[in-house]
C-alpha cells in the first residue's frame, strides 16, 4: 500500500489546469500551482522555431477552438482524433477538445493507413485534427473504408494559417486539401466559458490512447478526467517534482500517455516551460537544450544510448540539464552508471507504468538511487497507488521478496477498454485490481524491480509492438503458412527488436540453400516494412522454421520461441 495524495480534485482536466474564478474559491488548494501561475510566462515553446504560447494564450485559444467546434455541430462526448507530431498546435487542439467536454483520441504520427484506420473505426472518431504532412496517410485510411464517420467539415488542419497558405501556394493535391479543410485559426470563435462538471462527471472519459494491453490488437484505453488529475496530483507529491523554474523537453510523442501526461499536463500544474520537439533527433535535441537551457527531459533508454555514444554532445553546452527521467522500457543499471560517469551533472532516474495506469505507478527518487546500488530498479510505489505481487497459478500473493505478477489499484487506473467489456474483464481481478502482465519483485525497503513480462507485448524504443498484429499481417502473405512473433533484446540499442519465426509455404524443404532462405527472409522483412509503422519493423530478423510451437489449444508458445532465440544467441 502507499501514502495518499493530499487532495484529489474532482473536476475536468480543463478546469483543473485552467481554473476559472468561480471554481477557484470553492476547490482551489495549494496543489494546483506551485507557485501562483504567471499567465504571461511561455508555457509551450516550439523547440525548432522558438515560437511560443503563454499559459493565457493556450487557455484563450482552447476556449476559442471549443466554441468553433461547437459551431460545427460537434458536441460533448464526441471523439476527436489528433494525428500529428508534437507541436504547439497539438496542445491547443487537445485543450480545445477538453474545453468542449469531448474526448481526445490521439494517434501515433508514425501510423500507416491500416493502423490509423483501425483506431479511427474502433474509437468511432467523428472529427479529426491532421498535420498537413500526414494528410496522404490520413486520406488513404479514409478511402480504404467509406464507413468511417468523418466528413470534410469535421476534418481540420493541425497548423496555423501561414502554414496553410504556404502549402496552398505550392499547388497540387496539397493545395486541393488546403481548400477542403479549415485550419485551427479559421475555426476560432469568441471564447466561451467551458461548462463546469457536475458531481460525478469527472469520471467521464477524457482520453482514448491506444494500447494492446496484454494481448491482441490496439484497444482504446478509457482514461477519465479523474484518472489524469489524480495522476498529476500524485506526481507533484512524489520523487523530485519538476518546478516552476524548470524547462522541460517534450520529444516523446504526445499521442502516447507518457508524453501526454508527463510532458503536457504535469508541467502545467507547476507552470513550468515546455520546449516541444516533433520527435527525438540528436542535433535538434542538443540545439534545443543549449538554446532554451533545458533543465529536465523525459526520455526512453535508447535516447540515453544515443547521447552516450554521440560525438556531437561535446560541441554543445548541455550544462543546464539537471536530470533525465526514463520510462516505458527497462533501464539497466549498467546504462545508468555509464551515463552518469560520462555526464556527472545529469541525474538519471526512471519511472514505470502503463497506458492503463495514466501512466506512472512507480518512480525512483534520484537521491535514493544514486550511489546506493539501486539503479535499474523502478523505485517505490507512487502516492495513491496500491500494489500486490501475485502468483498467477496459485492465485494468491507471493511470499515477501519472491517474484509475482504486479497488480495495481488506485484512482489513476483506467476505467476499462473502450467498448470492449471482455478485454476489460480479462485484465481486472475482483476488488478492482488491474493485472499489469509484468513480473516484479520488491525489496525490503520497498523498491520494486521489473524482472519479466508475462503478456505478449514487445517494446521497441518504448513504443508498443503487439505481436498479434504482426502475426495477423504476416499470415496474409501468400507465401507464409504460419508465424510467431517475439521480441529479442539488443543490449547495444537498449531495446527489444521484433522478430518473426515464419513457416514458409511448402516448408523449409522448399528453400534448400542458405541463399534461398536468406532471400526469402529478406523479402518478408521488406514486405512487412512496407505495411507497418517504423517501430513495428522486423528489426530482430525473420527466422525460418518448420513448425511454430503451440499449446494443445493452438496458442503460440512464445516462451519456446524465446528459448530458441536465446539458444541461437549462445551458438
Ligand atoms: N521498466 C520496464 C520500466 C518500464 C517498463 C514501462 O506503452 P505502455 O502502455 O506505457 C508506457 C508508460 C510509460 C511510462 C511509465 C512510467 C513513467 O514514469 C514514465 O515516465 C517516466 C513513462 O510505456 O507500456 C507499458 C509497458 O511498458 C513496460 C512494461 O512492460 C509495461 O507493462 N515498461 N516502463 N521502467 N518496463
Amino acid at each position: 500500500s502507499t501514502i495518499p495524495a493530499p487532495h484529489l480534485p474532482r473536476m475536468s482536466v480543463f478546469h483543473y489546469l485552467f481554473p476559472f474564478k468561480k471554481y477557484k474559491s470553492k476547490h482551489r488548494t495549494r496543489f494546483y500551482y506551485y507557485p501562483e501561475p504567471n499567465l504571461e510566462k511561455p508555457s509551450f515553446v516550439d523547440g525548432l522555431t522558438g515560437r511560443f504560447l503563454t499559459r493565457k494564450e493556450v487557455e484563450e485559444k482552447a476556449k476559442s477552438l471549443a466554441t468553433g467546434l461547437k459551431a460545427k455541430g460537434i458536441g460533448r462526448e464526441e471523439i476527436g482524433c489528433i494525428f500529428g507530431m508534437n507541436s504547439v498546435e497539438w496542445v491547443v487542439a487537445c485543450f480545445g477538445v477538453q474545453a468542449l467536454g469531448a474526448i481526445v483520441s490521439p494517434a501515433n504520427y508514425a501510423y500507416q493507413p491500416a493502423e490509423l484506420l483501425h483506431q479511427l473505426k474502433d474509437s468511432t472518431a467523428s472529427f479529426a485534427f491532421v498535420q498537413p504532412s500526414l494528410l496522404p496517410v490520413f486520406m488513404k485510411a479514409l478511402e480504404a473504408d467509406p464507413a468511417v464517420n468523418l466528413s470534410d467539415n469535421k476534418i481540420f488542419l493541425l497548423c496555423d494559417k501561414a502554414e496553410k497558405d504556404t502549402l496552398k501556394a505550392k499547388g497540387g493535391v496539397e493545395a486541393e486539401w488546403m481548400d477542403r479543410f479549415l485550419c485551427l485559426e479559421e475555426l476560432y470563435e469568441k471564447p466561451g466559458t467551458p461548462k463546469r462538471f457536475q458531481d460525478g462527471m469527472e469520471e467521464r472519459t477524457a482520453y482514448l490512447c491506444y494500447s494492446s494491453g496484454t494481448t491482441g490488437k490496439g484497444k482504446g484505453v478509457e482514461t477519465s478526467h479523474h484518472n489524469i488529475t489524480s495522476q498529476v496530483q500524485a506526481l507533484n507529491c512524489s520523487y523530485e517534482p519538476i518546478k516552476y523554474k524548470d524547462v522541460i523537453l517534450a520529444m516523446l510523442p504526445f499521442s502516447h500517455i507518457y508524453g501526454l501526461t508527463v510532458t503536457i499536463h504535469h508541467p502545467l500544474t507547476v507552470n513550468g516551460t515546455v520546449v516541444i520537439l516533433p520527435r527525438f533527433e540528436e542535433i535538434a535535441f542538443l540545439e534545443a537544450v543549449q538554446k532554451f537551457k533545458v533543465t529536465w527531459a523525459l526520455v526512453v533508454p535508447p535516447m540515453l544510448i544515443a547521447l552516450l555514444h554521440s560525438p556531437n554532445v561535446a560541441k554543445y553546452d548541455i550544462s543546464s540539464i539537471r536530470g533525465f527521467m526514463s520510462g516505458a522500457a527497462p533501464l539497466s543499471a549498467d546504462l545508468v552508471q555509464a551515463f552518469e560517469a560520462k555526464f556527472p551533472h545529469i541525474k538519471v532516474t526512471q519511472g514505470y507504468g502503463l497506458t492503463e495506469t495514466s501512466p506512472v505507478a512507480h518512480v525512483m527518487n534520484i537521491e535514493e538511487s544514486r550511489g546506493k546500488g539501486r539503479s535499474g530498479k523502478i523505485g517505490r510505489l507512487m502516492p495513491t497507488y496500491q500494489a500486490r505481487l501475485v502468483d498467477q497459478t496459485a492465485g494468491k500473493d507471493v511470499e515477501p521478496l519472491d517474484r509475482g505478477e504486479l497488480w495495481l489499484r488506485g484512482p489513476s487506473v483506467m476505467k476499462g477498454y473502450w467498448r470492449n467489456p471482455s478485454a476489460t474483464a480479462e485484465v481486472f481481478a475482483p476488488g478492482g485490481w488491474y493485472k499489469t502482465g509484468d513480473v516484479a519483485t520488491i525489496d525490503k525497503e520497498g523498491y520494486f524491480s521489473i524482472v519479466d513480462r508475462v503478456k505478449e507485448l514487445i517494446k521497441y524504443k518504448g513504443f508498443q509492438v503487439p505481436p498479434a498484429e504482426l502475426e495477423a499481417l504476416l499470415l496474409t502473405h501468400p507465401e507464409v503458412t504460419d508465424v510467431g512473433v517475439i521480441g529479442v533484446y539488443s543490449k547495444e540499442q537498449a531495446t527489444e527488436l521484433p522478430r518473426a519465426y515464419v513457416v514458409p509455404k511448402g516448408g523449409l524443404a522448399s528453400l534448400p540453400t542458405p541463399e534461398s532462405k536468406q532471400a526469402f527472409s529478406a523479402k518478408i522483412q521488406e514486405w512487412a516494412a512496407s505495411k507497418v509503422s517504423n517501430q513495428k519493423r522486423l528489426r530482430g530478423g525473420v527466422i525460418l522454421i518448420d513448425v511454430i510451437p503451440k499449446s494443445p489449444s493452438g496458442k503460440i508458445l512464445r516462451k519456446d520461441l524465446r528459448a530458441m532465440s536465446v539458444k541461437a544467441e549462445e551458438e
